[in-house]
């Protein structure tokens, strides 16, 4: 029997064919017509981001004078794994059924959720996975739930219309996705809707979550959001966070 080698957790870097060889393949893009000047201009490129031996193993001219590349190369880098902590969603994830019967022991009304993908993301998938009836990868959205309310307002919604429509329903949470992060876009629009929140007075009083495949828990609460849920979430995950939230922070009355 082959005998796996032991991975030193303190040292830890890219696996290609062996264990430690740092085998790594990176792509980018550069604004320079395609050649071998280019490609030297890549291998450089790589060799200043601690790639050792890099070679170009495809090239494509772009047509406008850029060039398209991939490369591979050894990381001469590594990470203490050992030493790493991220921040998560700290609660017992329960099943559709489990937060069913949660919120008509616990909290003995129907709990509100209104959601949206909001500002200019036109990404409705996400939000769509959460909410919506149908759900995602066999998980059954909010609106399936005995016991939630579940409002999706879709995409490219303004904060000020999530805020009327949470404040008209009442809404117990209110989830927004966001998918577009280029230029940090999703910052400024996610601060905002926490901002509006205090100016109407009812951050306190509601569930906010945030989610999308490049937010992290640990950004959402740097903005003022209670949780944050990045990719592979399902509806489990945020509806048990809502109704564990409720009954913790006494909002269930
Ligand atoms: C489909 C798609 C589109 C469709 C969207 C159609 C629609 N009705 O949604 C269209 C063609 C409209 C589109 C447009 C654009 N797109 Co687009 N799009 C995609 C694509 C291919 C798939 C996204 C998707 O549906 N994923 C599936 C869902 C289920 O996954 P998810 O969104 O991550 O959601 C999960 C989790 O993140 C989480 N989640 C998400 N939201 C929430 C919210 C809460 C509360 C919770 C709890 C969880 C949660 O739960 C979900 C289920 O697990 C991605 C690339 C990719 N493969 O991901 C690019 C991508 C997202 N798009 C991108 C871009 C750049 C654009 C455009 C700007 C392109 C352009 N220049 O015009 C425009 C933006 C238009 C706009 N104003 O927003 C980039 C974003 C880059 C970035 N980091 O900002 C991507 C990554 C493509 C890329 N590699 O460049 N796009």
């Amino acid at each position: 029997m082959t005998e796996i080698a032991k991975v030193d957790l303190t040292k830890v870097k890219p696996y290609g064919d062996t264990l430690n060889d740092g085998m790594v393949q990176i792509s980018f893009t550069l604004p320079i017509p395609y050649g071998d000047e280019t490609a030297e201009a890549a291998r450089q490129l790589a060799k200043k981001m601690g790639l050792e031996e890099p070679s170009v193993v495809y090239s494509k001219d772009l047509g406008v004078g850029y060039t398209y590349l991939i490369l591979y190369g050894k990381c001469i880098h590594t990470v203490d794994y050992s030493k790493i902590e991220v921040p998560k969603v700290d609660v017992e994830v329960m099943s559709k059924e489990e937060v069913e019967e949660y919120i008509r022991v616990y909290i003995k009304r129907d709990v509100v959720i209104v959601g949206a993908c909001t500002g200019t993301d036109a990404h409705t998938v996400g939000i769509d996975a959460i909410m919506n009836m149908k759900g995602y990868a066999g998980h059954f959205g909010l609106e399936r739930y005995e016991g939630i309310e579940a409002y999706n307002l879709g995409s490219q919604v303004p904060n000020e219309e999530l805020v009327a429509k949470a404040i008209e329903l009442n809404a117990d949470a209110i989830l927004v996705s966001q998918v577009v992060t280029q230029k940090d876009v999703h910052i400024p629009n996610l601060t905002q809707l926490v901002e509006l929140l205090e100016a109407e007075g009812i951050r306190d009083k509601v569930i906010l979550a945030c989610g999308g495949p490049r937010i992290s828990h640990e950004l959402a609460k740097e903005l003022g959001y209670d949780a944050g849920f990045g990719t592979g979430s399902f509806a489990e995950d945020v509806a048990s966070f809502t109704v564990t939230e409720m009954v913790n922070r006494k909002l269930v009355g």
